[in-house]
């Protein structure tokens, strides 16, 4: 009997986490117009259920991006590393800039874990490969596979926000450097701004060799700049009202 019961309990556990998550993915997913969720949730499973969950390749969620591709804004796509929550907390009040994660696909799935299991049509959410864990993780591979479509629509004048507490602050093995900056492509895009984030005891500053090796990744013709901003200046701007949404740095 308590065999019974321990089987019963971890099955209803199971089924509650699925629907969670899948409730989780549908109820963001309304939130945006247009888009067919059911479907979208659909075709986000085909990437990875029934497989083995370090083995999800980037190119598994190539149909999902199809279904529901990324819409660029020229002049006001931010991209980050590192300072995710400065950067949310600075987008959300000033309503100029859009991040990945103000995108369907972006805000649907941001701060989820997830995974498959072969022989299984389940979707899992409790013991998933670590981001570091294997290199084909599902997680891992839908932010390479975003990130990449994301840059790739990106126009005019773009922007990204960088860490001056850490060294590098462009640092090659992350998505920003690794898929990001290869696909800006000089027909759309003129120029990169980036702001460097700093605090009383930064250690880095726009002279640090990492942006050297930044504007060589970046194609040619895209204007670089580098902006050293710091943490208290950028709270206060972005809760100034900016109507013409202009730079505040
Ligand atoms: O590896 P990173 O930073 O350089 O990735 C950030 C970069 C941004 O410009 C985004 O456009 O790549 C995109 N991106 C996301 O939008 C995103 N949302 C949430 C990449 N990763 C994203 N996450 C989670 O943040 C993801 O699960 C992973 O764990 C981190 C990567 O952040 P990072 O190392 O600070």
């Amino acid at each position: 009997a308590l065999l019974t019961t321990i089987v019963v309990v971890l099955m209803v556990v199971l089924i509650n986490q699925q629907n969670d998550f899948r409730h989780t993915f549908i109820s963001r997913c309304e939130g945006f117009e247009g888009y067919d969720c059911k479907k979208l949730w659909k075709v986000f499973q085909q990437a990875y259920v029934g497989k083995s969950a370090c083995k999800v390749p980037v190119e598994a969620y190539d149909p999902l991006l199809a279904e529901a591709p990324i819409q660029p804004a020229c002049n006001r796509m931010m991209f980050w590393s590192r300072s995710k929550q400065v950067v949310h907390d600075f987008t959300e009040k000033t309503d100029c800039f859009i991040t990945l994660e103000d995108t369907l696909l972006g805000s649907v799935l941001d701060g989820l874990s997830w995974c498959g299991k072969e022989n299984s049509k389940e979707t899992f959410t409790n013991n998933c490969p670590g981001w570091d864990e294997c290199e084909n993780n599902p997680v891992r591979s839908f932010w390479k596979k975003a990130s990449a479509e994301y840059a790739h629509a990106a126009c005019g004048g773009v922007t990204a926000m960088l860490n001056g507490s850490i060294s590098p602050p462009y640092n090659s093995s992350s998505i920003f450097a690794s898929v990001e900056v290869p696909r800006l492509n000089s027909t759309r895009v003129n120029s990169l701004t980036v702001v460097l984030v700093t605090q009383e005891n930064s250690v880095s500053n726009c002279t640090n060799g990492s942006f050297e090796v930044l504007q060589k990744d970046l194609d040619e013709g895209i204007k670089y700049k580098c902006k050293e901003v710091a943490l208290s200046w950028l709270q206060k701007c972005g809760s100034k009202p900016n109507p013409t949404c202009g730079p505040c740095w």
